[in-house]
């Protein structure tokens, strides 16, 4: 395993009990394809790459100098994706969470980092790889209020996939 370069990716993590009622969800849908383990449910913000251990102080600076507003996160749609990949959308994503992944793609390309050209597409994941269409039984409704966005270090190894938050920051509800 090279240790030197890390997988990386900037996203939500979800407090544990939407983890457990999505999982819980998820498990009814009967996919046939690699579901996502409950513990590395997240909504990607940015996606880096790979990259030298020697640029998380960097990234430590350009997350500490966001300030982003905090907002209620509802994923009410289950939606579909390349690759077989069945997830979680949002009918309405809030601005907050459009600014917040705008200004970590406009910092990040600032400081040179090549990032994936598409728009960005709030998701969370469910499994990838599903040759049949998933059968809710239920429309999703989930909610959660996102008070933090982290840097995460993507591990793979023989006992499965790891998503490690390597460092947090809040998000904060604006004085009214
Ligand atoms: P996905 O959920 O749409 O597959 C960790 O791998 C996270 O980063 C996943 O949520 C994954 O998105 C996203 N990701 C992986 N490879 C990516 C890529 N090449 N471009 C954008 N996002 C990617």
């Amino acid at each position: 395993m090279n240790v030197k370069n890390l997988r990386l990716f900037f996203g939500l993590p979800l407090p544990h009990r939407q983890a457990e009622a999505i999982d819980r969800w998820c498990r009814e849908l009967g996919l046939d394809g690699r579901p996502v383990a409950r513990r590395n449910l997240h909504l990607t913000l940015t996606f880096l790459g790979s990259h030298s251990v020697e640029r998380l102080a960097e990234l430590q600076c350009l997350g500490e100098g966001i300030r982003g507003n905090a907002f209620e996160m509802k994923l009410d749609r289950l939606e579909t994706g390349r690759h077989g990949l069945v997830c979680l959308g949002t009918g309405q994503a809030p601005e907050a969470l459009l600014q917040l992944a705008g200004e970590l793609q406009r910092l990040l390309r600032g400081a040179g980092y090549t990032l994936d050209e598409r728009v960005f597409w709030p998701h969370l994941t469910l499994a990838r790889d599903c040759r049949n269409p998933p059968l809710p039984a239920s429309v999703p409704d989930f909610c959660w209020r996102a008070e933090r966005f982290v840097l995460f270090h993507s591990t793979s190894d023989a006992q499965g996939t790891l998503y490690k938050p390597l460092f947090h920051w809040p998000l904060v509800t604006p004085e009214r």
